[in-house]
């Protein structure tokens, strides 16, 4: 089997050196709170990561003196609330690197825009017999958008079996790819288990035999810098409320060529170019995507937490983070019966774990008394929950502004479990 030629973080900057945590933390109003009389130990941030004040001003400066609806009014509100949305559009093309704004399309979230694409690109071009490949590290939003697909269609979900570490069997990815295999849709790192997964790779590979590819970048984008030219993915989705910005509010891109020949997903205002009774044409991409009133506070809410990003020197971030990383394995390493799960080589700031007989969910009620706020249950991983033996795992999941010293807080909380329930 080849390997994966090079580690996918192109642009992950060197030693953090300059990485001042508590100035970033000063940002984001909300690490101030107590819970239950205790410091906030926020530690949830695969599930929703926390807002810059920047972020929330935006937002609040939008409703006091700009909200209007866009694209439709001459009226001077309108027009400014128009330009701000798409100002916002050209943000995050220029964060994701797309090559154009009309190929970003904004949705609610990653969720929405799997389904988008399953049921605009999949319903027009798939078959019975056609096959779609995942992993058995998905989350339950690029799995069954994909099921729903199959039942309509006749086409086949295959899966891409994981070892016990957590990493793809790459020999087997190459495998199930075959000339029946209409789309490989892959996360660019499992929320479950941290895996970073080898996307260029796997694209390349998909490439080669003329397979498009689906990347679900919602939880890679808020710790790496993605590029999606230089992926050459041909759809990637993330949600805006993991990336420090608002919720109900994220992103499909897609190559224009795609977007241009997909049907559109959903009918209504702004998506039309004209409409009879007779007929009605569509807008041009990526209105054709976005009908009704959008999120228009969010979006540029969104673009406001990617300014924010880029002012911060983001790259450092994921180094940063890896130094979390590592201090929390060998933290929590040292916990007597203690059991990380989800050991991958290459890995983002996740750490799963289970306690012996402990339910997951008593380990965070514990937590939570003490102020640490973790995920625990399935994650939306029921099928890599099923693979790995368990019905469920804590999940610690960091940012760029956490601290050593939380993770100090949540080893001597993970030492109290132990004393309530072991
Ligand atoms: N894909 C991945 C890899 C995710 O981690 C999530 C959310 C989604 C898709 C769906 O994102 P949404 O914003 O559309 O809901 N993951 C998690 C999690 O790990 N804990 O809560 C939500």
């Amino acid at each position: 089997m080849s390997q994966p030629a090079t580690h996918n973080l192109p642009n992950a900057a060197p030693a953090p050196l300059g990485w001042d945590v508590r100035r970033i933390r000063g940002d984001f109003p909300i690490l101030r709170e107590t819970v239950q009389g205790k410091p906030l130990v926020y530690l949830d941030n695969a599930a929703s990561s926390q807002k810059p004040r920047s972020v929330i001003d935006r937002v609040q400066r939008y409703y006091e003196r700009e909200n209007a609806n866009i694209h439709r009014g001459v009226h001077l509100l309108s027009e400014k609330a128009t330009e701000e949305y798409e100002h916002a559009r050209s943000k995050l093309q220029h964060f994701i690197n797309a090559k154009e704004a009309r190929e970003i399309v904004f949705v609610r979230g990653a969720t929405e825009a799997i389904n988008l694409v399953a049921m605009t690109y999949g319903l027009k071009n798939f078959k019975a017999g056609d096959e779609i490949l995942i992993t058995n590290l998905e989350h339950h939003s690029n799995i069954v958008p994909w099921q729903m697909l199959c039942e309509r269609t006749g086409a086949i979900l295959k899966v891409v079996p994981i070892n016990d570490a957590g990493e793809l069997l790459l020999d087997e990815f190459e495998k199930l790819l075959t000339e029946k295999t209409k789309i490989v849709a892959v996360n660019h790192v499992s929320n479950g288990l941290g895996t970073i997964n080898p996307i260029k790779w796997i694209i390349d590979k998909a490439h080669a035999k003329g397979v498009l590819v689906l990347i679900d970048g919602a939880q890679s984008v808020p710790h790496l810098k993605v590029d999606v030219q230089a992926l050459d993915c041909d759809f990637f989705v993330f949600s805006g409320h993991k990336l420090f910005g608002p919720t109900g509010i994220g992103v499909l891109y897609a190559k224009a060529a795609l977007l241009e020949a997909m049907p559109p997903y959903q009918g209504g205002g702004d998506m039309i170019s004209a409409v009879t009774f007779e007929k009605t044409t569509y807008n041009v991409i990526p209105y054709k995507f976005e009908a009704g009133t959008p999120n228009i506070a969010g979006t540029i809410g969104l673009g406001a937490a990617v300014d924010y990003l880029n002012s911060i020197c983001f790259g450092g971030a994921a180094a940063y983070e890896h130094e979390l990383l590592e201090y929390g394995t060998g933290l929590l390493s040292e916990i007597p019966g203690l059991r990380i799960v989800g050991t991958a080589k290459e890995k983002a700031s996740v750490l799963s774990f289970v306690m012996g007989e402990i339910h997951p969910h008593d380990i965070g009620t514990v937590l939570d008394l003490e102020g640490v706020a973790i995920r625990t249950g399935h994650h939306c991983n029921m099928p890599l929950m099923k693979r790995l033996g368990l019905p469920a795992t804590a999940r610690a999941s960091m940012a760029f502004y956490n601290t050593k010293e939380e993770l100090d807080v949540l080893a001597r909380a993970l030492r109290k479990v132990i004393e309530v329930f072991g």
